[in-house]
């Protein structure tokens, strides 16, 4: 019987959770990226394999690396790509030589993942990572003040952004602000109103259409050394799946998805299937993405978000919300079974609750949250392995 490899990720040695944590909530292998090194350089052996023994000594196993970061002349094809790319390839063979081979990544311009609001309060008293569209569009027209940003958005949605901002206090603007451009947890790249508006220009000349071509490219390009090392590449879907201030998003949706694997047939092509990314859109159906893609499947996320037509989202408890997480843990579970591999899941963000509301926690990454979102899953993947198997 094959069960997934249950992970945890781990910031590295500044992480507040401890690989001592983590080995006793439960997970054996490790997600971990080099987070000290600048986006395009090389992730030289020996910072490999310096992390990697630290992650050893603890009786664990780094299985997956999330993410090595995509550097934004990459996804432009501008500046400098060609030495990246070459850097790129030679991280990944480090990589390979210490026999990690699931590389994450994503290919969304300018911002990894977006949330307006990182402390929402549930009834619980726990809380929450929270997208409000009004919140978003306030800071998109009157903070950041986009120049035609007007015409993305509908007069309701505008009228709705104008009271929020107008409701909002100085220290409620610039909380908003740093949350959206200052960079959450995995995410590399923090930015000033200056140069966040100037990041945004340089993709005025990126449409979808550019921008796919400019992925198609990358991994043409990768992907031959990623087939040579027997490298799984697993690319994380757009969070939330839609575009955002003007930029192209091109990994939202299942035919994003084949679009992608039909450009690039090599199995080493392949995805991290993020069910709270991908669940933000009601028009993913994730059994049937899972199911699909499952020789490709190479890394899972579990979260469950629960949203309204607005265009809010909340990150539910794991086992709530819109996502099906019983229907989604079976099908991972047959897929695993059918190609006859472990695929390695992880827990995706969890509320700040009991003791993590007492102290400093990176944004979705707090233990006793996260140990919870592990928790549940590992009783439900047990539970359905029973039954099934
Ligand atoms: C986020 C991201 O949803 C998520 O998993 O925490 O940081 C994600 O890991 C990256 O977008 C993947 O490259
Ligand atoms: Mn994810």
């Amino acid at each position: 019987m094959y069960l997934c490899k249950q992970s945890w990720r781990w910031y590295g040695p500044n992480d507040p959770v401890s690989l001592a944590d983590i080995r006793q909530a439960g997970a054996t292998d490790i997600v971990s990226a080099l987070h000290q090194i600048p986006n395009g350089e090389i992730w030289p052996l020996s910072a490999i394999v310096e992390r990697q023994e630290i992650i050893e000594a603890a009786g664990l196993q780094w299985s997956v690396v999330e993410s090595i970061p995509v550097h934004e002349d990459i996804k432009k094809r501008s500046g400098n790509y060609l030495e990246y790319i070459e850097n790129y390839k030679q991280s990944i063979s480090n990589l390979a030589e210490r026999g990690i081979k699931i590389v994450t990544y994503n290919f969304m311009p300018i911002l990894d993942w977006t949330r307006t609001d990182l402390a929402f309060t549930l009834e619980d008293g726990s809380k929450a990572l929270k997208f409000e569209m009004a919140a978003f569009v306030a800071f998109d027209l009157f903070i950041l003040n986009r120049p035609n940003a007007q015409k993305e958005y509908s007069p309701d949605q505008i009228s709705k952004a104008r009271s929020r901002f107008d409701s909002m206090s100085e220290s409620e603007k610039e909380t908003l602000t740093r949350n959206i451009i200052a960079g959450l947890p995995g995410a590399e790249e923090s930015f000033t109103i200056e140069q966040f508006q100037s990041a945004l220009n340089s993709y005025a000349d990126i449409d979808e259409e550019q921008l796919r071509r400019n992925l198609i490219s990358f991994i043409t390009e990768i992907g031959a050394v990623a087939h040579q090392l027997g490298v799984q590449l697993a690319i994380h879907p757009d969070d939330p799946p839609h575009s955002i201030f003007g930029l192209p998003r091109i990994m939202s949706s299942a035919d994003d998805v084949r679009k992608l694997f039909e450009a690039v047939p090599l199995l080493e092509n392949g995805l991290c299937l993020c069910t709270g990314s991908f669940g933000v859109s009601s028009a993913n159906d994730l059994t049937a993405m899972i199911r699909e893609f499952g020789e490709r499947l190479y890394f899972v996320h579990f979260r469950s978000t629960r949203r309204n037509k607005e265009g809010d989202f909340y990150e539910d408890n794991h086992l709530e919300g819109d996502v099906d997480m019983f229907e989604a843990m079976k099908a991972l579970l047959v897929v695993e079974n059918k190609h006859k591999r472990r695929i390695p899941m992880r827990a995706d963000h969890g509320h700040q609750m009991l003791d993590d509301l007492k102290k400093k926690t990176n944004p979705g990454y707090s233990a006793i949250g996260m140990l919870r979102g592990l928790a549940e899953l590992r009783g439900l993947e047990l539970g359905i392995s029973k039954a099934l198997f």
